[in-house]
């Protein structure tokens, strides 16, 4: 099962052939699809936002790159490039794809673009001052067509309204789903929210 694509996408699809074999190699069937279709979503916003839309596409592809990863395997990672989790990140083992993804990007991929790699450390926590390919990572990751939760409707309405509008909503849901479940929120995640929803 994947994705459409159509125009842009095709054309995206076969530049970036070498990376989707190696997402296909390195995650789950239900990943590999659901990194096509935020790459996909990622291309849509972007064109619509006046955002590089290769850039996009691109972040939207490798964004869950170690998400299927094993957690030993992701603290390797941690070590051989001497990252440092803090107290929360300790904790939230969802945290760690995130990092993990931005560091084998630019390590082991040698993917030699700041802007990607940030939006990919930052997919999953948001955080305060994102720049416009964050944002439409970020929110692809919400609004891509695999996604099925309680809510999708409402947030595939509000980021065809504003970048703004649908950022503020997809941290007060975030915020709001993660302090319901008794999990500890991330100070970029709660940054983001103070900065955004006033
Ligand atoms: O990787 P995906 O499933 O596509 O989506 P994602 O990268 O947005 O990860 C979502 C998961 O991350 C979800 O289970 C909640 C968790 N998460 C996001 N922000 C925070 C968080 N967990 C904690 N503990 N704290 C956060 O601030
Ligand atoms: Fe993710
Ligand atoms: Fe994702």
């Amino acid at each position: 099962m994947e994705p459409i694509f159509i125009g842009k996408g095709i054309e995206y699809r076969k530049e970036f052939e070498n990376y989707v074999q190696i997402l296909k190699e390195r995650l789950t069937e239900k990943r590999f699809y659901h990194s096509l279709a935020v790459a996909k979503e990622a291309l849509r916003l972007a064109e619509k936002y006046g955002c590089d839309a290769k850039k996009a596409f691109l972040a939207g592809l490798l964004h869950d790159i170690c998400k299927d990863d094993d957690p030993n395997l992701q603290l390797q990672l941690f070590g051989e490039f001497g990252i440092i989790l803090d107290t929360v990140e300790k904790k939230a083992r969802k945290l760690w794809h995130a990092i993990a993804g931005a560091a084998y990007i630019k390590e082991k991929l040698l993917l030699n673009d700041e802007e990607i790699i940030s939006a990919v450390r930052y997919h999953t926590t948001a955080r305060k001052g994102m720049s416009l390919l964050e944002k439409i990572l970020y929110l692809a990751d919400f609004t891509s067509e695999d996604r099925d939760y309680d809510g999708v409707d409402d947030m595939r309405r509000a980021v065809d309204v504003s970048l703004e509008h649908a950022m503020r909503e997809a941290l007060i849901f975030t915020v709001v789903d993660l302090t319901e479940k008794g999990m500890p929120v991330h100070s970029d995640t709660m940054e983001a929210y103070r900065e955004i929803v006033k």
